[in-house]
């Protein structure tokens, strides 16, 4: 029989078991300690940021140990590792991460609490690791999590940014950037280790020599020696047994090259190379979904994996010197996305002029070595970079991409395609045109053993659409890993009355056994565990009403409907469906205030890359629309809107637990996975969504009672598209559509400005509305319907919030990477003892 929930205090119980004994007062004393001794202060003139820092120091006292334990064992056992390669890793806070998965977070509460501190408080002060942009360096950061929490030997790789994602302000509903300065004076969790430096050459040319035997020898003289700085984070599993290493890259001018500069007296000059080489890791592009395009992006991807990969080998080589037979055996290196595609000649590099192995044998090995994941289809964020760029920056990988290029051509593609040109003008690395370019997604998929999608749909897309004839030279090669996220941070340690309430019903180690949810499952029909369930959605909602009062000013009822779209702005999401919608619901309830609705609020919470004009509009007519209705008492409170500014994983982990509807209304075919739909549902929020990415596989586990579908599916978006789109059809046809739409064209939300916010009209009809809102409007209009009816059934309601938390187990990230684990990387687990 189910206990009651909401009485009971959270309790240590619930706790995971943590193999660091330390009790509270212990703790207490350590921060202390640090405040003194590491931070040179005292509890007289120590401000909250200070503690903050004292706080991280006594958790880094206890993780370092591990870590440093970690990679004993993995070097004494010389364990095949795993090496993650991303230009993103998306780490949010860790404070909070980081004592949930040592299983001190009451530990820490009492600590902080005699300190007469509040723990909570005490967590603000932490800036966000915001070293990404969204799904794709988020997902990073959860993978890193599992493979520390299962065990594996592995480290991620990527770049220290001195300015992560930028922060997001409006200025009168427009968004203004400014930089992120999340190390501005240091950070607790980073370490430097100077010992490991690296040395990465730039620009340059190529010399062909020939040696006494009349063999081909290349040189690369290169232009610039840049410095790799590494910085340790580490990675905490849970339960902390296993500390993995997060390495990221800072780049400095070598002191090797500026001394020459110096030398000849150009001390000025050596200052500006300086300021140049800096500039590498200074700041992370701002861009989801689309190519930059830029020189300094490419040096950035360059510079990255150059250090990686020597880092890699200097590792091997302690323990098998000159003998790289083993290579293949002790590492697997996964691309995430194309953007670290270059470590693929790279490796290649390393392997012919340096180790001066044979071009086969080193070829052989890179191709048992690099695996690729592919994150999109979106045509713009399909990496090319030009020939020409290439040869002025890398001039020696260009020489091995067409190395690689004109043997794959001959003895692949001309085998299996004889005589067809236009085949081998798709699959080839190089493409042809005014500008020749070098296909990232091509090279990658050539020099790796696997490839994946993120999910069923969009692994099936990548087969069909993307790379038909590389799946049918190498269908063995294209796989499928459905994305996942960390229950731990996404549930335990975000939604702790939740996981209170779920650890009285079900085992305590459900946040390494998400399935054990499904025992919910029984108790979705239960009034009482309803009951408890409902209380603390309502809880939460209170808590980002709280927020939501402190960030925009505006006052929501924490008892209506909370409805949230978050992720990153970009027109495929279609956050301007959801805002037509919206306004299509504000008009009838302008002409009819009985309308049968609940009270609403509507949420987002997105940036938009600072470059794309279109999202910044969306933002801009949303944050208007949002001004008119929330000041409109005509409607008496029953719609409201808000966009809360600077969106990231601390403000997520404020909003999800608090969300009762998730949108996921991309168009059918365009958003790989998804892994926001994924955090939504299992902390009850029920799914409007589309028929897309991960999208599917939710709604076959939660079952299709438990979420609202909607529109065009993969197939009858081609087929619209080929039978030719016209979304003035629509506009025409569907008076709401017409109405809604004029209304841009006016100055109703922009007093005295008529036609502000025109441009989204224009980009739904002149220019063609692409992602087909139009198409889909009705549906979705009738899917919200379904929700307000559902909604006000609180028990059908309660039902379908509960079976959404009971059925998510498949989308813990542990199961993403044990199927990696399984298909793709071949390793085993090292036990740290
Ligand atoms: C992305 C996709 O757009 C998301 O659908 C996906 O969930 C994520 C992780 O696989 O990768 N690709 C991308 O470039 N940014 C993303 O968030």
């Amino acid at each position: 029989k189910a206990k009651s929930p909401a009485t009971k205090k959270p309790s240590a119980a619930t706790e995971v078991k943590s193999n660091l004994d330390v009790t509270v007062d212990e703790f207490q004393q350590s921060i202390v300690r640090h405040l003194h001794v590491s931070l040179g202060t005292d509890e007289n003139k120590a401000n909250s940021k200070a503690w903050w820092t004292a706080t991280c120091a006594a958790v880094n006292e206890l993780v370092f140990e591990r870590a440093t334990q970690t990679q004993k064992t993995h070097y004494k056992k010389d364990t095949r590792a795993v090496h993650y390669l991303s230009l993103e890793f998306l780490m949010g806070r860790l404070l909070k991460n980081n004592l949930t998965n040592v299983g001190l977070t009451e530990i820490a509460q009492q600590a902080l609490d005699k300190l007469g501190l509040d723990f909570h408080k005490i967590c603000e002060e932490e800036p966000d690791l915001a070293l990404g942009n969204g799904g794709l360096g988020r997902l990073a950061a959860c993978y890193v999590d599992s493979l520390a929490t299962l065990d594996f030997p592995a480290i991620g790789y990527g770049i220290h940014y001195e300015h992560g994602l930028f922060t997001q302000a409006f200025l009168e509903g427009r968004q203004v950037e400014r930089p992120d300065s999340w190390r501005e004076y240091g950070n607790p969790w980073e370490i430097c280790r100077p010992e490991s430096v690296q040395e990465i050459p730039l620009y340059g040319y190529v010399e062909t020599k020939y040696d006494d035997k009349g063999q081909i020898h290349k040189e690369w003289h290169p232009g610039r020696i840049i410095k790799g700085v590494p910085w340790d984070i580490p990675v905490v599993g849970y339960g902390a047994k296993t500390v993995n290493i997060l390495r990221l890259w800072e780049s400095r001018a070598s002191d090797f090259f500026n001394w020459d500069v110096f030398n000849a007296g150009g001390y000025l000059d050596a200052q500006v190379e300086n300021v140049q080489a800096e500039t590498i890791s200074k700041v992370l592009y701002p861009n989801d979904n689309t190519d930059a395009g830029k020189e300094l992006r490419l040096i950035q991807q360059y510079f990255f994996c150059a250090c990686s990969i020597k880092d890699i080998v200097r590792r091997y080589k302690r323990a098998h010197g000159d003998d790289w037979s083993k290579f293949a055996e002790q590492v697997v290196m996964q691309l995430n996305d194309t953007h670290p595609a270059i470590a693929i000649p790279e490796m290649m590099r390393i392997l012919v002029d340096r180790a001066e192995l044979k071009w086969d044998q080193a070829w052989t090995i890179c191709q048992k070595v690099f695996a690729y994941t592919n994150h999109t289809l979106l045509p713009e964020a399909l990496e090319k970079w030009s020939v020409r760029l290439f040869e002025k920056v890398l001039p020696r990988h260009l020489e091995i991409i067409y190395e690689i290029n004109s043997r794959f051509l001959e003895d692949v593609v001309e085998v299996a395609f004889p005589g067809d040109d236009s085949v081998k003008r798709k699959l080839s690395i190089i493409e042809e045109g005014h500008e020749k370019m070098v296909r990232m997604g091509n090279l990658s998929v050539i020099g790796s053993f696997k490839v994946n999608g993120v999910a069923e749909i969009h692994s099936k897309l990548v087969k069909k659409d993307l790379f038909p004839e590389f799946n049918s030279l190498w269908p063995d090669k294209f796989t499928n890993v459905t994305n996942g996220v960390t229950p731990r941070r996404w549930l335990k340690s975000c939604n702790p009355k939740l996981s209170n309430l779920i650890s009285e019903h079900v085992d305590a180690d459900w946040p390494v056994h998400l399935n054990k949810l499904s025992k919910l499952a029984d108790l979705a029909t239960d009034s009482k565990f309803q009951k408890a369930y409902m209380q603390i959605k309502l809880e939460n909602k209170i808590e980002l009403a709280k927020v939501i009062k402190e960030l925009t000013g505006v006052e929501v009822d924490p008892t209506a409907l909370f409805d949230i779209q978050i992720k990153r702005l970009h027109e495929y999401k279609r956050q301007q469906l959801n805002l037509i919608h919206i306004m299509a619901l504000y008009r009838r309830l302008l002409q009819n205030p009985d309308y049968d609705m609940p009270k609403r609020v509507f949420i987002f919470g997105a940036k938009a890359a600072p470059g794309y004009y279109m999202a910044k509009e969306i933002i801009y007519a949303i944050n208007k629309v949002a001004d008119k209705v929330n000041n409109d008492e005509r409607i008496k409170d029953k719609l409201k809107i808000v966009f809360l500014p600077n969106y990231r994983v601390s403000l997520a982990e404020k909003m999800i637990p608090a969300a009762d509807v998730s949108e996921q209304i991309s168009l059918a075919g365009k958003e790989a996975s998804g892994t926001g739909n994924m955090k939504l549902a299992l902390n009850g929020a029920v799914t409007i969504g589309t028929l897309d990415g991960a999208n599917i596989e939710i709604a076959e586990e939660a079952g299709e009672d438990n979420v609202v579908i909607f529109g065009l599916t993969v197939d009858e978006v081609k087929e619209l598209k080929s039978a030719g789109y016209n979304p003035w059809d629509y506009y025409y046809a569907n008076n709401e559509i017409k109405a809604v739409l004029d209304w841009f064209d006016c100055d109703y939300f922009t007093p005295g400005k008529p036609g502000e916010l025109a441009e989204i009209k224009r980009s739904l009809l002149d220019y063609g509305d692409t992602y087909l809102s139009l198409a889909d409007f009705a549906s979705y209009s009738e899917a919200h319907k379904k929700i307000d009816k559902l909604f006000q059934d609180e028990k059908t309601w309660a039902k379908m919030a509960i079976m959404n938390t009971a059925t998510m187990g498949k989308f813990n990230s542990d199961r993403s990477i044990l199927d990696y684990v399984q298909n793709i990387w071949n390793l085993d687990t090292c036990d740290i003892k």
